[in-house]
């Protein structure tokens, strides 16, 4: 049982993997033996992104590439194959928020976060699923969001493409699982990372973020997520262990979307 959770001799693609979640995953996927590929946007992202994996003793490959071009990701695919072999694991992990009121929002605003959040995972999926056709195996591991179940405020275009997320990643089981693909999803709750800083700012006077403390009560260990507990989910989703497991969402919430909230 425990070499169905092995990595070994596979090799990982995480997209805008230089920290955070995406750097989770991807320690948690080198600490179970794969190989480690990400891509960043910029060169100075993916160097201190190499810097933070040397730091912590990963091998890693890294390459400049947005997700929402489709011939750079093209040509990143290539490139990664010539220099390192077939992608066996990929995680769409690469993602901005955007935090506006809906109606305050540009329709280019709104394009934006789609074009990332939900165009990118279509572009690098649709990328490395012939090489994993080829090889007869492949796991995609789409990173949603509370916001693929939830509505909050101000995070309309979000939330729309988290949703949209978990749809393509059922309907890439759908087409693929023929393949041996498993493409699953991860539904992180609330990360203690750059994306979600701004929540949690000390006020002026000290004093918690509201959102800091909304999320507290929102959470039934009563505190915010670290990147790495979505470590084990993620070997799991990424392993042979895994399947039998097809166009899931694997909520790692710390109990969110079981739980009405602290009561007063
Ligand atoms: P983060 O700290 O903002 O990191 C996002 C990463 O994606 C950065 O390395 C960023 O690169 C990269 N990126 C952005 N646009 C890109 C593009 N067009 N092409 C390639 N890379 C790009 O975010 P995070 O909190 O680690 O979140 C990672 C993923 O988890 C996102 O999809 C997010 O929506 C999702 N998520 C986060 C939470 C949370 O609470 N943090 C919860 C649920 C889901 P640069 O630094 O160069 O911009
Ligand atoms: C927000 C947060 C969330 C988290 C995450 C929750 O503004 O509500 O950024 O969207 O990033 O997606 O699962």
């Amino acid at each position: 049982m425990a070499n169905s959770f092995s990595l070994e001799g596979k090799i990982a693609l995480v997209t805008g993997a230089s920290y955070g979640i995406g750097f989770g995953i991807a320690s948690a996927f080198a600490a179970a033996g794969a190989t480690i590929v990400f891509n960043d946007i910029s060169q100075e992202a993916v160097d201190k992104g190499l810097a933070n994996y040397k730091e912590a003793g990963i091998p890693a490959h890294g390459y400049v590439c947005d997700v929402t071009d489709e011939d750079a990701v093209n040509a990143m695919v290539a490139q990664i194959k010539e220099e390192v072999g077939i992608i066996d694991i990929l995680v769409n992990n690469a993602g901005i928020i955007m935090r506006i009121p809906m109606c305050e929002m540009t329709a280019a605003q709104f394009r934006k976060v789609i074009d990332i959040d939900l165009n990118g995972p279509f572009i690098v999926s649709k990328a490395v699923i012939p090489g994993m056709i080829e090889k007869g195996h492949g796991k995609i591991i789409n990173i949603c969001s509370m916001m693929s179940e939830l509505g909050r405020e101000t995070v309309s275009a979000y939330a729309a493409a988290k949703g949209g997320l978990k749809m393509l990643t059922r309907n890439i089981c759908a087409e693929y699982g023929q393949y041996n693909i498993q493409c699953n999803g991860i539904g992180p709750g609330y990360i203690a990372t750059p994306q979600t800083a701004p929540l949690r700012e000390k006020q002026e006077d000290g004093s918690q973020h509201p959102f800091d403390s909304f999320i507290c009560a929102r959470t039934p260990a009563g505190r915010w997520l670290n990147p790495d507990e979505l470590g084990g989910p993620a070997v799991f989703l990424a392993s042979d262990a895994s399947n039998a497991v097809n166009g899931h969402i694997l909520y790692v919430d710390g109990g969110i979307l079981a739980y009405i909230g602290k009561q007063p």
